[in-house]
């Protein structure tokens, strides 16, 4: 870190407002059982102490976070990141752990999928909502189109499954980001009762092994909601 002069000078006003107000503490902003949930996971597998704090309990959320979404990590010193995969490297490489490798073409691949979670197959979920509950459609056109989209999605669980094939987690015998995400992605799949979104056996058996890692239950519990195992 620069010294604290240099460091002020390089922050925008509000970030010096923000940095000012720190608490001390990592705050993670969030809607339970959405993508900001995979963010409370990582932090409880990296053993940091963190609050929490409803998105729908801030009363003017959008001067924090412009997008209006969450995760949002207010780090210690007050300073806001925003943008899950933002926040997750910068806990990676912020704290101690074995889930970013030191080898370049091992990290790059451990980047590959960590994005196709968060670029990939998050958006073509988003999609999925935004026809169900977002955009008015006549129902039988509505049906139509969340199939079509449903399908889009299985074609990715598909890509996971093959990867999955001869492996216990997405990069290997371990744990990563990439796999508390496909699996916090998974449960959503109960957003969509009436759509047939196909998962495999192989991701069958990864989602409730990642359903079962501590930290994976520790973030829901700490959110009071429930995985929703949809299989
Ligand atoms: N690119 C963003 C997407 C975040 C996102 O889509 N968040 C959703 C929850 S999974 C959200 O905040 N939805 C509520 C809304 O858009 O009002 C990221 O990866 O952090």
């Amino acid at each position: 870190m620069p010294p604290l002069v240099d460091y002020f000078i390089l922050l925008s006003q509000t970030d010096r407002a923000f940095a000012l107000n720190g608490t001390g503490s990592n705050t993670l902003y969030t809607l339970p059982g959405s993508c900001s949930t995979g963010i409370a996971v990582l932090l409880e597998k990296l053993g940091v102490p963190y609050q929490l704090i409803k998105r729908n309990n801030v009363a003017d959320y959008q001067s924090m976070v412009p997008t209006n979404q969450v995760p949002a990590l207010k780090r210690e010193d007050g300073q806001i990141i925003t943008e899950g995969a933002a926040i997750a490297l910068y806990l990676l490489e912020k704290h101690a752990n074995t889930m970013l490798p030191v080898d370049v073409e091992q990290r790059s691949k451990f980047y590959q999928w960590l994005n196709f979670d968060y670029s990939t197959l998050h958006p073509a979920y988003g999609r999925m909502f935004a026809i169900a509950y977002k955009i008015k459609l006549s129902d039988e056109v509505k049906a139509e189109t969340l199939q079509q989209l449903a399908d889009a999605v299985s074609s990715l669980w598909a890509i996971l499954d093959k990867r999955l094939e001869i492996r216990k987690f997405i990069l290997g015998d371990q744990p990563t980001h990439a796999d508390y995400m496909a699996a916090v992605y998974s449960s959503w799949n109960a957003g969509f009762a009436n759509t047939k979104i196909e998962m495999g056996t192989n991701v069958k058996r990864f989602i409730a092994d990642v359903a079962s890692l501590p930290e994976f239950k520790a973030a829901y519990e700490k959110e009071q909601v429930e995985f929703k195992k949809t299989f």
